[in-house]
């Protein structure tokens, strides 16, 4: 079977597809494209990514973690505060803001920015977005879209200069904004049937992208922002405790460990 790249994909068949892992005939198609250089030129081939972020987890860490998770070779690029500076001067970064995944591929190099496309596009070479399901991709998309609206509600307080401005933000944050979402995501859990991941029986990015927000948000480094916050939202906390252990399993399983 030729693809539309070009790469015979019945030459490499469905030794990559493990049951209950969300694996594919998709993803080995993938593997294919990118292990098995095309034998024709084709536009969809690449050879290398490079993931450029900042050191701290952030928008770049689920990203990170789910190419690890697919055995997926990038480099992750740690930037210097000035380093970012300088390069979004430059005009290295598509709309100025990071994560950027810079891809070669046979027609050259691109550089695309926005954290959720990365996300997908990581999740589906790594077998952790539900390509063969419509329904399950639309609810983790809506979870990314769920992650990205709390990210965009911090925005205004992490760039509040004056301090009693952004301590009096940081209090509707905490005591009516965040606990808002905290029970959209108990209800989004509970509607899965408290099966422990946001979307399914299975880890998705949907999970990871939330996870790691969720860390950020109550590691007691942003101001006026409880470190208590998923109290009182039992699939919440039940769910990354799950997370936490599945997350770690699936690494350390692709470390060889
Ligand atoms: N919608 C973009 C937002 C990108 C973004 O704002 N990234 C932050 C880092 S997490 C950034 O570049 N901030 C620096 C700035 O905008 O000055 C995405 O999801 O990737």
């Amino acid at each position: 079977m030729r693809d539309s790249n070009g790469s015979d994909s019945s030459l490499f068949p469905l030794i990559f597809i493990r049951e209950n892992r969300g694996l594919t005939p998709v993803l080995a198609w993938t593997f294919t494209s990118l292990t098995f250089p095309a034998k024709e030129p084709g536009m969809n081939t690449f050879t290398s990514l490079r993931l450029r972020y900042l050191e701290f987890p952030g928008r770049a860490q689920a990203i990170r973690d789910t190419l690890q998770i697919g055995h997926i070779d990038f480099v992750d690029e740690h930037l210097s505060y000035d380093q970012f500076r300088d390069c979004r001067a430059t005009g290295e970064f598509p709309f100025g803001g990071i994560p950027v995944l810079v891809i070669e591929t046979s027609a050259g190099k691109q550089c695309v920015a926005q954290s959720n496309a990365i996300l997908r596009f990581a999740g589906r070479l790594a077998g952790l977005y539900p390509v063969d399901d419509l329904l399950q991709a639309l609810k983790v998309d809506e979870a990314l879209g769920v992650g990205e609206d709390i990210n965009g509600l911090l925005g205004p307080s992490l760039h509040e200069p004056d301090t009693e401005r952004k301590m009096a933000m940081r209090k509707v944050l905490a005591e009516e904004t965040l606990p808002f979402w905290m029970d959209c995501l108990e209800r989004l859990l509970v509607a899965n049937g408290g099966t422990g991941f946001i979307v399914g029986n299975h880890l998705t990015i949907a999970d990871l992208k939330l996870y790691w927000i969720i860390d950020w948000l109550t590691m007691g480094i942003l101001d006026g922002i409880p470190k208590n916050l998923t109290d009182g939202f039992k699939n919440v906390v039940d769910w990354r405790r799950n997370i936490t252990a599945v997350r770690e399993a699936r690494l350390t399983e692709t470390a060889g460990g």
